[in-house]
């Protein structure tokens, strides 16, 4: 039997991406997690560590099976009250690392499954421009918990 065309490139193609995910030295999304809103309804906030690599890259977007809207914004201020808004995409430069944390950029997750409860991971897909999605599975907490991960402090 002969295999088809389209199935022989499409296998190649796929070990070609394995392989080229095998040598990434750095992981391209890490420290991914969510605090969830204190009441239900509201939206929930992720925030992660985004590493350039050797190319860098532009995140395009993020979604999820588990949340109805996924929106990246970054916090401003404005008179002296802090304000968000959304942003379209963000830069990652090659060898940089770019850091969506609280107080700063973030991406606001609204109509977020229920089900979701501190200590259940929510799977998130980051979208970039290079064509590559990431998917990470981000650790998620209460309202009033501490962050999981250590935030760099503003001089
Ligand atoms: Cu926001």
């Amino acid at each position: 039997m002969r295999l088809p065309i389209a199935a022989a490139i499409a296998s190649i193609a796929l070990f070609a991406c394995s392989a080229a995910e095998q040598q990434a030295p750095a992981e391209a999304v890490e420290n991914a997690w969510v605090r969830l809103p204190a009441v239900d309804g509201r939206p929930a906030a992720a925030y992660f560590t985004l590493n350039g690599g050797e190319v860098g890259d532009t995140l395009l977007a993020i979604d999820s099976a588990r949340v109805a809207t996924v929106e990246l914004h970054e916090t401003t201020m404005e008179g002296g009250a802090m304000r968000m808004r959304p942003i379209m995409s963000a830069d990652v430069p090659a060898g940089e690392t770019v850091t969506f944390e609280p107080g700063g950029r973030h991406a606001m997750l609204f109509g977020i499954d229920p089900e979701i409860t501190p200590g259940i991971s929510l799977s998130l897909n980051f979208r970039f421009d290079s064509g590559r999605d990431v998917s990470i599975d981000a650790v998620t907490i209460a309202a009033g918990d501490d962050a999981p991960f250590e935030i760099a402090q503003p001089e």
